[in-house]
């Protein structure tokens, strides 16, 4: 709505995992390979990729995310007990190349792209690149920034001082859109306007960094720029 719109807005930067691409698409396959521990294992696999970021961040110890993902597959399979042998491996990693993008996800863009789009993750070019592409969003960004040219993880400020650095703004003219809490308080801690997609209904954190408009699915965008 025309009341709320923040004008200011000349740029949108997404997230990608669990923004714009279903970290739990590979739930499916996991499931194939483990019956009835597909939906653990997605959960667990993703919450120790995040943890592993950020501890390999604080100790200044940077590993190309596909690594980190992948050892973070290993714990989390080990974690469940299930054997999980490089083969099996291999074809989890790769589902992690050809993600869905969330429902709606195609429309929500087509809608803002008047101002220029771009992804800023903390997943590595060669990660990203298949991704994109894959969900047949290729042409869809002006930029597809990596953490990996910082060789640290966000929330840290020198990953999201990409965003401005990139596109040639400050940061207060870009919209930062995360699904992701703790990337939505990192982006308003920098100084983006912060859009944190909360579809999931999550308690806001308590970190004191309140993003500038919660929304409950991303075509809300739309009316907030
Ligand atoms: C990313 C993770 C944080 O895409 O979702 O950067």
């Amino acid at each position: 709505m025309a009341a709320q719109a923040n004008t200011s807005v000349k740029a949108l930067v997404f997230d990608a995992y669990g923004t714009l691409f279903d970290v739990h698409s590979v739930a499916a396959l996991a499931d194939r390979l483990f019956p009835g521990k597909g939906d653990a294992l997605s959960q667990l696999w993703r919450n120790r990729q995040l943890q592993y970021t950020w501890l390999l961040s604080l100790m200044d110890r940077y590993e190309d995310f596909a690594v980190v993902t992948e050892k973070a597959l290993v714990f989390a399979c080990a974690s469940l007990g299930l054997a999980c042998p490089p083969a099996t491996r291999a074809q989890l990693m790769n589902a992690y190349l050809e993600l869905s993008p969330l429902p709606g996800v195609h429309d929500a863009l087509a809608r803002v792209s008047r101002v220029p789009l771009a992804i800023l993750s903390n997943g590595s070019p060669g990660m990203l690149a298949p991704l994109v592409k894959n969900a047949g969003l290729e042409g869809r960004f002006t930029h597809v920034i990596s953490a990996d040219a910082r060789r640290v993880y966000k929330p840290s400020p020198r990953v999201y001082q990409l965003g401005p650095d990139t596109l040639g703004l400050p940061a207060a003219s870009i919209g930062f859109v995360s699904s992701n809490s703790f990337d939505a308080q990192g982006a308003k801690a920098f100084g983006y306007t912060t859009f944190w997609v909360n579809a999931t209904g999550s308690v806001a954190e308590e970190l004191g960094f309140t993003p500038d408009a919660t929304l409950s699915n991303l075509r809300e965008l739309e009316g907030k720029i």
